[in-house]
């Protein structure tokens, strides 16, 4: 390695940097890795993406000799990037799993952000900067959104406040980005920024006299709501991995052949979702119940394909469970999970494995820490562990027939009934279980999910809207980020869902693949309607 394309990136094993690297190479650059301390300190630019818990990120740092080198490099003004905990690192301590002491070369303690404030934690989504005239690195971002994702932020004091180049308000006015010098570091992700996060990752890497300022505004003023464009994959009868789309989860045609439904490719449809504004992607492995995610290396491949070009969020689902092999090989769902993250997820979404966590729990009231949920999102935090929750409406004629949580419902039953509870199924509809889609949503928010991606077999494929009774329900109930899903038919329902519920995004699929309404039409829509959401 020579030369002015070579990036040093400090990766220090702790999970997936997949996105960073593709971001790097994207922009035509070459990685060196760093192995020893030297490394780091003979950098020409470095690049930190910090990932994982600061407590095991700082273990590495020291047992290495890295941070000492770190420190060494950064108070000598080397060009440097902070990404996330790359940030949090510099400051002197941090409260996650703590105290526990970082690199101290910032007055400061990163503390977790307040839910009681209303706010779902963690801080998902696309939210708004205010950004001060010397921050060089951010001079594209003009009013736009970036992506951010994470529990714990530092907090503006008199002691920091040289270092600070630009904020972010959630809850909390937190630090967004600091700069001194040729060190910089940000807490939210530029590889996952879309353009303007390139521009970030593009403002460090090239030399200032080669760049030009880009005239560009927008009008990012807070969170904005998400649009995430999702797309079931499955392998046809043909054995070629599909897109595909259900009615109520039936995804093969109503003709004599009753082949399941070919909507298109999921590398290009998941690009070119991206090039339309989607804010993030969701791909669900959704026969993974039934076949082994490992042996299914075409998913593990158009991740790969994917994120070398899409540059928002990835979620992966279906099939995150222990599994045992044909040849007695056991793989944890731990090692399933790390395997997505690998090949280029942000976050798993876990369905049925779920399921049967939370009736664990609710029976023994016990967190075992043993459940797919609990492992994954506590070694990768739990802003990456998404749950899918599939659940079907059953009308009930009085709130006391069932021992679940009820609603009154908005539009009666077909038999007049006033009432329902959401049936929680596993395997993909197939099965119902003897749990309601509240009492798991709140079950897996104790163990440790950051997020939830609520289906409703009912509404799924139908174009009638979103069940806004469900979506209120579910996030009314938690902290998190409740993603509406199943039912969108046009752009009415997605205003309609963020104006009724406290949805953090909605999802769609059917309407996407067949072209009938194009995500910008979306977004214009909820503008209009004084919506906040990313262009
Ligand atoms: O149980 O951990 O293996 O996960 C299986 C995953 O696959 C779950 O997330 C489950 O929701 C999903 N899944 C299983 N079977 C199906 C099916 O359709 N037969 N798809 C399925 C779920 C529902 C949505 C859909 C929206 C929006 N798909 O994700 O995309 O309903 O659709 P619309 O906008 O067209 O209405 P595990």
């Amino acid at each position: 390695f020579s030369g002015d394309s070579v990036v040093t990136l400090l990766d220090y094993g702790a999970g997936n940097v997949r996105s960073v690297r593709n971001a790097i190479r994207y922009l035509g650059f070459d990685i060196k890795d760093v192995q020893t301390p030297e490394d780091i300190l003979n950098a020409k630019r470095l690049i930190f993406p910090g990932v994982g818990a600061f407590a095991p990120a700082m273990d590495v740092l020291n047992n290495k000799g890295m941070a000492e080198a770190l420190c060494t490099y950064i108070e000598n003004d080397r060009p440097f990037l902070g990404i996330c905990l790359g940030l949090q690192l510099l400051f002197e301590s941090s409260d996650e799993n703590g105290p526990v002491k970082g690199l101290g070369l910032i007055p400061g303690v990163v503390g977790r952000f307040d839910s009681s404030n209303c706010f779902s934690v963690p801080h998902i989504g696309w939210n708004a900067l205010e950004i001060s005239d010397d921050s060089e690195i951010l001079d594209d971002i003009c009013n736009r959104h970036v992506y951010f994702v994470h529990s714990y932020r530092a907090m503006p004091s008199d002691k920091n406040k040289e270092w600070i180049s630009s904020t972010c308000s959630y809850g909390d006015r937190f630090i967004a980005s600091v700069r001194r010098g040729n060190v910089h570091a940000v807490q939210f992700h530029p590889e996952k920024s879309g353009d303007v996060g390139l521009s970030v990752l593009r403002r460090f890497l090239l030399p200032k006299s080669t760049l030009t300022k880009k005239p560009t505004e927008g009008k990012a003023s807070r969170l904005a709501k998400r649009v995430i464009a999702c797309l079931d994959v499955r392998t046809n009868d043909q054995g070629d991995l599909v897109v595909t789309k259900g009615d109520q989860y039936d995804v093969r045609e109503q003709s004599e052949e009753n082949e399941v439904r070919n909507l298109g490719k999921p590398v290009e449809l998941a690009g070119q979702y991206y090039k339309d504004g989607a804010d993030e992607v969701s791909f669900l492995n959704i026969t993974g119940f039934r076949d082994f995610p490992l042996g299914d290396l075409p998913m593990l491949q158009v991740l790969r394909y994917t994120s070398e070009n899409v540059f928002v969020p990835l979620t992966v689902g279906g099939g995150i469970r222990d599994f045992t092999d044909a040849n007695g090989r056991h793989y944890s769902s731990l090692e399933v999970a790390s395997e997505y993250f690998r090949s280029g997820a942000d976050k798993i979404s876990i369905g049925s494995d779920a399921v049967y966590a939370a009736e664990e729990y609710l029976r023994t009231g016990v967190k075992t820490g043993k459940s797919s949920l609990e492992q994954i999102s506590t070694v990768y935090g739990n802003q990456a562990v998404v749950v899918s929750i599939d659940p079907r409406r059953v009308y009930l004629k009085s709130p006391d027939d069932v021992e679940f949580k009820v609603i009154r419902v908005t539009n009666q039953g077909p038999n007049g009934e006033e009432y329902a509870w959401y049936q929680c199924t596993v395997n993909g509809g197939r099965e119902g279980r003897p749990i309601g889609a509240y009492e798991l949503a709140k079950a897996v928010e104790e163990l440790g999910a950051g997020e939830i991606l609520l289906n409703c077999i009912d509404c799924d494929g139908q174009g009638k809207g979103f069940d806004l009774d469900l979506v209120k329900l579910i996030s009314d109930s938690v902290s998190i980020p409740v993603i509406a899903s199943s039912g969108a038919g046009c752009s009415d329902h997605f205003s309609e869902v963020f104006n009724k519920t406290n949805a953090s995004a909605a999802l769609a699929a059917g309407i996407f693949h067949r072209k009938e309404v194009a995500i910008q039409s979306v977004k214009g829509h909820l503008l209009k309607e004084g919506i906040e959401v990313r262009i």
